[in-house]
């Protein structure tokens, strides 16, 4: 393989830097406490880090909200501390990609600034205004993702701005020349720096509708939950438009110029994203990858992943899915598709063994490696303005954000040296599963993650081979990935009770610690096999 194309079945890990270590006592994560954990990282075996925002930001979205894209928010250090960061993880041989927060800006940008102050200043236009309806309302009938109507209202300037997400979010218009240049430079700025490439926020918000029409309504399915308005929409107008092809297009040129580095795309859950997932990437002047936040929409049984392997091998026909069942937006996969809603050791190894042998690419977000369940974050310790809003109907985003758990016997679990609480609470259940804990404990989801990102790294076929499905009997779902000369089957038991694996399989030889126990899988077990007499890897 060209190691340009090193991101081709690469691992990355997801760090959410507010909540992975702190150095400082301040009870956030930074940059110092990423640089003091990295080894974890680089000994997980995976290929690089994707680092969330760490720009200046008033962290009202929790630095999805810049307000400069080329300089470090103090929370989280300095410029020098992520130089640091980068070569450290360069020395022990990680890629860095960086978030890119493209689609827009904090309100306290010094370009939105400017641009709500009046017509006249340089970026007057690089936000999306709009002049009221007759009746002096918003001028279409656009939501926001966390709810509400997606304009606010400018009183200096006499319009409405377009916010996707927050009211201080405003969304930058990419279809003005200069304000595409000036996230061009961004980019820029952070690849002669030496980063590997970006994470792009929200591919799917980069451009809208120059004409403002208004969504069809979807009807309403009974009980509307006011978190979920926007899905009452159809998203004609506001979303997916072909003019952000353009946009990416121009990343794309750009990212060219530096040799080897990527553009991983964030497409949201909206029907038809492995769709979009292969528009994005299906040709080499767009994106790399891309990822969709929950790849299983209708839960975990064996129809819907049947139904994922179908959609994982087309779009790998057509471009370059990178697989992500956990991060900082959704609710931790362990406990979203476990049976009961309760996460048990076997079930979440069986969904990183998923995670980790689909065709493509993936990301494992911090914790997903310690097998952490969701967070039950009280009302009054949440911090996520979209699970403020909405509480107790939809709990926000916090369930996935809490600290990352060092040390069992430690204050906050080692996160924070503070004597005072961290900015969310250490979940207790998540103690015992601190990383020193599960270092000791050689049968530890942690000891476990290691060996499988050891395997995919040692075996081709896991990394690069096509995959095809395998047809087995209830309660086994299972799909073979295969090169040239290797072949390696993998079979899930979906079920909470042991079965036996039939006859054919049965016979086959476990990749290492991998393989059927007495011809069978115990609940939620699972193998991955070869032909007897076949070779395995010597890393196993
Ligand atoms: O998320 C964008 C995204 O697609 C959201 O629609 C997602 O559905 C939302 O977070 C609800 O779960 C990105 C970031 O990952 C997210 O953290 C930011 O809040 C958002 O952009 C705005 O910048």
């Amino acid at each position: 393989m060209q190691q340009a194309d090193w991101w081709r079945g690469a691992v990355l890990y997801q760090v959410y830097p507010r909540s992975f270590a702190d150095s400082d006592s301040d009870g956030i994560g930074d940059l110092p406490g990423l640089l003091a954990r990295l080894d974890h990282i680089a000994g997980l075996g995976v290929d690089g880090i994707w680092l969330c925002p760490v720009y200046a930001s008033p962290q009202r979205d929790f630095g999805y909200d810049v307000t400069d894209h080329c300089a470090i928010d103090t929370t989280f250090g300095t410029l020098e501390d992520f130089d640091q960061v980068l070569q450290a993880a360069h020395a022990r041989g990680l890629k860095v990609l960086v978030d890119l927060v493209g689609g827009h800006t904090s309100d306290q940008h010094p370009w939105f600034a400017a641009s709500r102050r009046g017509r006249a200043a340089p970026t007057a236009d690089w936000y999306v205004w709009a002049d009221p309806s007759p009746d002096g309302t918003p001028p279409n009938n656009w939501l926001s993702v966390f709810g509400g109507s997606a304009w606010s209202w400018e009183p200096r300037r006499r319009q409405y701005y377009l916010h996707h997400f927050l009211p201080s979010q405003p969304t930058l218009n990419l279809q003005h020349p200069a304000c595409l240049e000036a996230l061009l430079d961004v980019a820029r700025f952070w690849l002669d720096r030496g980063v590997d490439g970006f994470r792009l926020d929200a591919v799917d918000f980069l451009t809208h509708d120059l004409r403002l029409r208004s969504n069809p309504a979807v009807p309403p399915p009974g009980g509307v939950v006011p978190a979920k308005l926007f899905a009452l929409q159809r998203h004609d107008h506001d979303m997916i438009q072909p003019a952000s092809m353009a946009v990416l297009r121009r990343i794309r040129a750009l990212l060219d110029e530096y040799p080897g580095t990527v553009a991983l795309g964030e497409v949201s859950s909206q029907d038809g994203a492995f769709d979009r997932i292969a528009a994005y990437t299906g040709t080499p002047d767009l994106l790399h990858m891309a990822y969709t936040l929950r790849p299983l929409r209708h839960g975990f049984d064996r129809p819907t992943l049947q139904a994922l392997l179908r959609d994982a091998i087309e779009t790998c026909a057509r471009g370059w899915p990178c697989w992500s069942f956990s991060n900082h937006d959704v609710e931790r996969a362990a406990t979203r598709w476990a049976p009961d809603g309760q996460a048990d050791p076997a079930f979440t190894r069986l969904l990183l063994a998923l995670l980790l042998s689909l065709p493509g690419s993936a990301c494992l977000y911090q914790g997903e490696e310690l097998g952490l369940p969701e967070a039950q974050v009280q009302e009054e310790d949440l911090r996520d303005p979209f699970g403020i809003a909405y509480w107790p109907e939809f709990r926000g985003r916090d369930g996935s954000r809490t600290p990352m758990p060092w040390e069992t016997e430690e204050r906050f679990a080692g996160f924070t040296p503070s004597w005072s609480a961290p900015w969310l609470p250490v979940p207790p259940a998540h103690r015992a599963l601190a990383v020193d804990a599960q270092e000791r404990d050689p049968d530890s989801t942690l000891r476990f993650a290691r060996a499988l990102l050891r395997l995919r790294r040692a075996e081709p076929a896991l990394r690069h081979g096509r995959a095809a499905p395998l047809d087995l009997p209830a309660p086994l779902f299972g799909f073979v990935r295969e090169t040239a000369d290797r072949s390696v089957t993998l079979v899930f038991n979906l079920s909470a009770a042991s079965v036996a694996l039939p006859p054919d399989l049965a016979g086959m030889q476990g990749l290492g610690s991998f393989g059927a126990v007495q011809g069978g899988l115990p609940a939620h077990g699972f193998a991955l096999l070869v032909p007897a007499m076949a070779r395995v890897p010597e890393t196993v």
